[in-house]
């Protein structure tokens, strides 16, 4: 799972990746041509992990993991020309979903490219980008499909359906609304997938309102999107907690009369946002965090751990975390009648403890 951090030059991407791979695996800055990539992957906080690994006194524990991608700024004007191009917008596409930071921060030492701060209008300016890269794309394919349009029989019906389907993000797009706006089959996004559409990704937006701004992100802006959140935070003091060891942090958190760092939070909304869920596995060897999709099977499940398993599934045997957390312990649980045997069709929940029986 990949989230591109975006912006405008200059809007704190940076410091918001500091801040989110304080726990990093590693750093690998590298220069493509013009602008840098930096990338981290982080584990996802989740204390259920932690209760477990009490629990079970693993000989190691394994929490969910998202890469972060800090991508170098985006100016306004960018995708004008025909587009965001290249490597830059490679760079934004390979990601399932996009982090779009925005200064709501006043400091006379930064200075800002419009002169002036207001986070309303950044954060429209940069969604025009990405709304104008799409629409190149989508008239450019258009454009090419001409041909194809005209060809007799299923080929020629086929292209006509594409285009319909083109023709009905254009108008969207004309009208200056996301992609993710759209209600899409999963046929149809199925179909535009190979497009590179930056809009149609969800987005959480960060909105960086430095030491002294309210940490309520609706009294700066509000942003009415599906599949899109808006989360405030002080990204200076983030980073510098993200650097602190645990005490001080701690006595920081006091001081500024936080309870949580944003962090977290802003960790867990952009999980939540791709629509994905935690399943965990547990045991002397490893209790372990697995991620998957909300909505998924029990076999979709198993072949996330490893495809064997959902090859030759028999049953999952599932406790829910909070029945095993209220149990005590496995046996209780079992003795309470709390372990469930489900087969492959059994949607999955987030928090599920499962067991997979398989045969191969
Ligand atoms: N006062 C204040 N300054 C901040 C805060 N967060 C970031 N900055 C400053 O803003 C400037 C830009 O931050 P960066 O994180 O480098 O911004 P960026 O978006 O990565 O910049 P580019 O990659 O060049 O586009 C730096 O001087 C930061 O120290 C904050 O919360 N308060
Ligand atoms: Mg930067």
């Amino acid at each position: 799972m990949q989230i591109g951090i975006v912006g405008l030059p200059n809007s704190s991407k940076t410091t918001i990746f500091d801040a989110l791979t304080r726990e990093h695996v590693q750093t690998e800055p590298f220069s493509t041509g013009k602008f840098e990539i930096h990338s981290a992957v982080v584990e996802v906080p989740d204390p259920r992990v932690e209760r477990l690994a009490e629990m079970y006194h693993p000989r190691k524990t394994t929490r969910a993991r998202v890469q972060y991608n800090d991508i170098a700024g985006l100016d306004s004007g960018t995708g004008r020309s025909g587009g965001i191009s290249g490597a830059l917008l490679s760079a934004i596409a390979v990601n399932d979903a996009l982090l779009h930071v925005v200064r709501a921060f006043a400091d006379d030492h930064v200075p800002h490219m419009r002169g002036s701060i207001d986070a309303a209008r950044d954060l429209r300016d940069l969604d025009t980008e990405l709304i104008l890269s799409d629409l190149a794309i989508v008239e450019g394919r258009m454009e090419r499909m001409q041909k194809d349009l005209r060809r007799p029989g299923p080929a020629g019906e086929e292209a006509k359906v594409e285009y319909d389907l083109l023709q009905h993000l254009k108008t969207a797009l004309d009208n200056e609304t996301p992609l993710r706006d759209l209600d899409l089959t999963p046929a149809e996004e199925q179909r535009v997938r190979g497009f590179a559409l930056l809009t149609l990704k969800p987005v959480l937006v960060v909105l960086n309102v430095g030491d002294e701004g309210p940490v309520d992100a609706a009294s700066v802006l509000t942003y009415s999107h599906r599949r899109s959140a808006v989360i405030a935070l002080r990204g200076g003091l983030e980073r510098e907690l993200a650097q602190m060891d645990e005490e001080s942090a701690d006595l920081f958190l006091g001081e500024y009369g936080i309870s949580e760092p944003s962090l977290r939070r802003m960790i867990r909304l952009s999980y939540e946002l791709l629509g994905l869920q935690s399943f965990f596995t547990v045991g002397e060897d490893e209790v372990r965090a697995w991620t998957m999709q909300r909505g998924g099977t029990a076999v979709d499940a198993a072949g996330v751990i490893h495809t064997d398993l959902a090859r030759g599934f028999i049953r999952a045997e599932a406790t829910h975390y909070q029945d095993l957390i209220a149990a005590g312990s496995e046996e209780q649980a079992k003795a309470r009648g709390l372990l469930h045997l489900q087969g492959r069709d059994y949607v999955v929940q987030d928090g599920d403890i499962l067991n997979i029986r398989f045969n191969v």
